[in-house]
């Protein structure tokens, strides 16, 4: 080490310890989230007013009302300092959707990422954990019959904490909206979504469709693990996305997918998912539907530079970018088909929905493909196989391609 590195490591060391030791209410509640590592500069977004997201130092997460940062600061952080582990403003999030024409043949999506290889082979992403953050799903859809994850340590519907979790009724999943253990899906993305990574390929009495024009999951060995935050219309909070988060995590999933977003340059779910990397959880996040360079007009959680999470842009069936993906060559890492995607609705139903939300469950699904062939890879390594193996198709996203089932396999040596 040369004099001068040293003298940067031990400077940077002191200035370190300088900051654990010293927690103020400017460190705890910063003027601009962009104070924590790894945020971009230019952090802006629809905050909700006189609310504000608390997160504890013994993990919990409270939303709380006030009147501005610094009525709050002085009359919540400041006393609280010890207990608290960072405060922020509340924002709202919303799925990433985006009205389609349904021109493409059904399942089209599946010939161009290659999924039937992975099929072909058995491989279909068992002994998987995904949990789905979103607007609930439909678990008693018949296409997710047995998809569902079970948590076998709690008791349904008898308004107790079996487990002990801190949260009551969580049987399979849990509804932080409306703090409850009922995930029921009233807007639909969520049961979409569920449906691009798990639908069962059977046709079944409740999918009027069958055989070739059937709903396909890409990974129908997984189990979904339902975990709801958003609204009949489609948006939530910042509060309950990090608890969405943690809750995730807490119940074993390796893979999150999180098929919304906002310009919400949030330090506190920045840190969340960061947190979430040491339990070693992939963090499959939607680009964006603002047909904008993400790289400059960024939307969160997508564009968080962080080493867990998978950002993905939306593309069509001609190989393309989708009109109205996202793309970055810094902020987004891989392209997916997102445009007129067919799966799973509500009530036993089906739809075409375009957008990245649909591009975002289509590389969760096939990172947990990998990761059932080979259940000792890491994050990292799923990370790295599935951005080492896209198909080079020029778009404008960090890899420059689109994902590949068979090209990812073939990598690992399956
Ligand atoms: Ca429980
Ligand atoms: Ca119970």
């Amino acid at each position: 080490m040369s004099d001068g590195l040293r003298l940067l490591f031990i400077a940077n060391f002191l200035f370190l310890a300088a900051c654990s030791n010293g927690k103020s209410s400017e460190s705890v509640f910063p003027e601009k989230s962009t104070d924590s590592p790894g945020l971009p500069s230019s952090c802006e977004g629809l905050r909700i007013e006189g609310e504000f997201v608390a997160v504890w130092e013994d993990g919990s997460v409270t939303r709380e009302n006030g009147v501005d940062r610094e009525q709050m600061i002085r009359d919540f952080v400041e006393p609280n300092l010890e207990q608290l582990k960072r405060v922020d403003y509340n924002y709202e999030i919303k799925t990433e959707i985006v009205n389609s024409n349904s021109s493409a043949a059904p399942n089209w999506h599946h010939d161009d990422v290659n999924s039937h290889y992975a099929w072909d082979n058995n491989y279909k992403g068992q002994g998987v954990l995904v949990a789905v953050i979103d607007s609930g799903v439909d678990i008693s859809h018949p296409d997710l019959d047995g998809q569902i994850y079970t948590n076998n340590a709690e008791i349904p519907n008898n308004g107790i904490d079996d487990d002990r979790n801190g949260y009551v009724d969580d049987y399979q999943g849990f509804d932080f909206f409306n703090e409850s253990g009922n995930v029921t899906d009233p807007n639909g993305h969520g049961t979409h979504v569920a449906g691009i990574i798990a639908g069962l390929h059977q046709s079944s009495p409740g999918n009027p469709l069958s055989g070739t024009n059937g709903v396909y999951g890409i990974a129908p060995g997984v189990k979904i693990l339902p975990i709801r935050f958003m609204s009949s219309t489609g948006s939530g909070d910042l509060a309950d996305a990090i608890k969405a988060v943690g809750y995730a995590a807490d119940q074993g999933a390796s893979i999150i997918n999180a098929s919304w977003g906002a310009s919400v340059c949030s330090g506190t779910l920045y840190e969340k998912i960061a947190e979430v990397e040491s339990k070693g959880v992939l963090f499959v996040a939607a680009s964006g539907n603002s047909s904008n360079n993400a790289d400059n007009y960024p939307e969160y959680p997508g564009a968080f530079i962080a080493n867990n999470i998978l950002s993905v842009a939306a593309t069509s069936d001609i190989g393309a970018l989708a009109w109205f993906s996202n793309y970055g060559l810094s902020t987004v890492d891989v392209g997916a088909p997102g445009e007129d995607i067919y799966s799973l609705a509500p009530n036993s139903g089906v739809k075409t929905l375009s957008g990245t939300s649909m591009a975002t469950p289509l590389v969760a699904g096939m990172a947990a493909i990998l990761k059932s062939v080979k259940p000792s890879a890491s994050y990292a390594e799923l990370k790295d196989v599935i951005e080492k193996s896209v198909d080079n198709s020029q778009i404008q996203v960090r890899t420059r391609g689109t994902v590949n089932v068979k090209s990812a396999l073939n990598y690992m040596g399956y």
